[in-house]
């Protein structure tokens, strides 16, 4: 493996320029292009991309020292090279100077606006339109951003004057001598068309395409990539690319760099814990600062099989993280007397076979379920988003867990309290086929003000459902079984319901949660209380 240097390169005769950020460290590959180093002049920063790849062996500069043309900077292992391939010098003269400008337009002229010399760079992406029609621009006014891999360079406006109209949309790709708009100038000599530059994506050979910076008539070379300083943002292209890939807001990233230069790692360490917290469930922004389960590779401990989650079991995971998290949930538990109800149910079988359904105890809950929400209405609410308010709903729809072989389903049946019990039986049968066969819509799933979730076939003698957010209560019914009961006088074989009662407590208090539960019951003991 053949060492080779990387010296900085012509960067339009500038000496003595500040390191203010080594991008990399021993020990890294860099390819052909990748940032190395970052200088820092009074007026701009640039980016020194690597001239050959490599493993980086050593470093030879620190920041706040001062290089200029030719000073030494990295040393790499070539990758694959042939033993003796010399060290590339970084020595290709800059490419790219300054367009004169057209200047010279005569007093409200109507001029085209046309991209002037972009270091021969073709098919440079608009990134940005900086300008509306109708706007008055000054001479050297940015117009649009366009982009590279390496470089972003604003087209500033060769002379002052008003918008009339603009021909290229975010995402165009432009050229030298592509039109941008037509201004109508308003007097003067215009200014010199300036411009920036540009830096090829893989530099051939050598050195960054440096670049002319607006003002300067001279043709200064400018830097690979112009570091912006708008507005409080401070931060060079690369930043800003990555900043627009993650969706950041860089106006609200604390810059680390030298005079608070906005840096990568600010960046991503901006965006970290908001992903974390996004994947862990926590509610993002809440400052929950819940770490994550760490990951563990159980087939060190055996033989495993990794199967993919349903979209519907993802989406369960999620809601409830979700409501679990953002929830302050009490459970109570009651028993339900049902040896009435069930006396009812079964002397309704035959007439239920007759209409070709089938009656279970669930109907009779739900239809109990909305008589309490109707008596207790603190029961029918949900917080308002602005954190201020309750809304209080004037229908009763309760949904259903549904367990189906995707994963748990919530479908809602509407206006519950208005309904009786054999249009109850039908719906939920309906209701609940389609959602195992895998058919529900969107709709049949909004709209809930309570949930019912009944294990009951299933087992256990309770659980503590999780509240269904925004909905502030859900039931979970377990398996009735037949038990002692005390009468006053002596225990009677009673058929007992176990139900458990969670209930967001920003919303519902213990006495209100009582009452409800008190109703409910009595009403499950003796259904015809439906009636009063
Ligand atoms: N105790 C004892 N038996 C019960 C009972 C209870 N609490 N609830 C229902 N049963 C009986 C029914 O009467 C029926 O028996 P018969 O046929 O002899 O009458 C049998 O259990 C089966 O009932 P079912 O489950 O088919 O019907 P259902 O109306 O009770 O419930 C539905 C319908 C859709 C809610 C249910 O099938 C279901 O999917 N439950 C799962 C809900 C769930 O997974 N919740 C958990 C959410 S949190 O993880």
């Amino acid at each position: 493996m053949a060492i080779q240097t990387i010296k900085v390169p012509d960067i339009g005769g500038a000496e003595g320029v500040e390191v203010i950020e080594i991008s990399v460290k021993v020990g890294d590959v860099v390819a052909e292009g990748d940032s190395i180093v970052v200088l820092e002049t009074d007026k701009a920063s640039m980016e020194i991309p690597a001239d050959t790849s490599g493993k980086v062996v050593a470093i030879k500069v620190n920041i706040g020292d001062k290089v200029s043309q030719g000073s030494l900077l990295l040393e790499v292992e070539a990758e694959g090279a042939a033993a003796s391939a010399p060290a590339p010098q970084a020595a290709e003269p800059a490419p790219a100077a300054a367009a004169p400008a057209p200047a010279s337009a005569a007093a409200s002229a109507e001029v085209n606006l046309v991209v002037p010399d972009i270091g021969g760079a073709e098919g440079v992406e608009v990134i940005e339109i900086s300008v509306s029609v109708g706007d008055e621009v000054a001479a050297g006014d940015s117009l649009i951003v366009l982009e590279t891999d390496k470089a972003s360079m604003e087209i500033p406006a060769e002379a002052a004057g008003k918008i009339i109209s603009l021909a290229v949309k975010v995402g165009d790709k432009l050229s030298q001598g592509s039109v941008i708009g037509v201004l109508a100038t308003t007097g003067g000599a215009a200014a010199p068309a300036p411009v920036a530059a540009a830096a090829p994506a893989k530099t051939e050979a050598a050195a960054p395409a440096p670049a002319a910076k607006a003002e300067a008539p001279k043709a200064t070379p400018a830097p690979v990539a112009e570091v912006e300083q708008t507005g409080d943002v401070y931060a060079g292209p690369a930043v800003r690319k990555l900043a627009r890939q993650l969706g950041v807001d860089l106006g609200k990233v604390a810059g680390t760099g030298p005079r608070g230069r906005l840096q990568k790692d600010d960046v991503r360490g901006y965006v970290k814990p908001i992903v974390q917290a996004a994947q862990s469930g926590a509610p993002v922004g809440g400052g929950s600062g819940i770490p994550r389960v760490p990951a563990v590779d159980f087939s060190k401990f055996g033989e495993i099989e990794t199967v993919k989650m349903s979209k519907v079991k993802k989406i369960t995971a999620d809601n409830m993280s979700r409501n679990w998290l953002n929830v302050p949930h009490v459970t109570q538990w009651d028993d339900a007397d049902i040896t009435d109800l069930e006396a009812f149910r079964n002397g309704l079988k035959a007439e239920a076979e007759k209409r070709g359904s089938k009656l279970t105890p669930l109907p009779f809950i739900m239809k109990a379920c909305a008589a309490a929400l109707v008596a207790e209405p603190t029961f029918n609410v949900s917080l308002h988003h602005d954190g201020e308010s309750i809304v209080q709903k004037k229908y009763v729809h309760i949904g259903i867990a549904v367990d189906t072989p995707n994963g748990l389903m919530v479908p809602v049946i509407r206006n519950v309290d208005k309904k009786g019990l054999w249009e109850l039986t039908d719906e939920i049968n309906a209701i609940a086929k389609k959602a195992r066969d895998g058919k529900l819509l969107p709709a049949d799933m909004q709209g809930g003000c309570f949930t019912i979730s009944s294990l009951g076939a299933a087992g256990g003698n309770g659980f503590t459902p999780i509240v269904n957010a925004p909905e502030v209560a859900i039931l979970g019914v377990s398996r009735a079984q037949m038990k002692p009961v005390w009468n006053g006088k002596e225990f009677v074989p009673r058929n007992m319901l176990p139900l458990s009662l969670s209930y967001d407590h920003r919303a519902i208090n213990g006495a209100d949660a009582g009452r409800f539960f008190t109703y409910l019951t009595a009403v499950i003991a003796d259904v015809r209380r439906l009636l009063l």
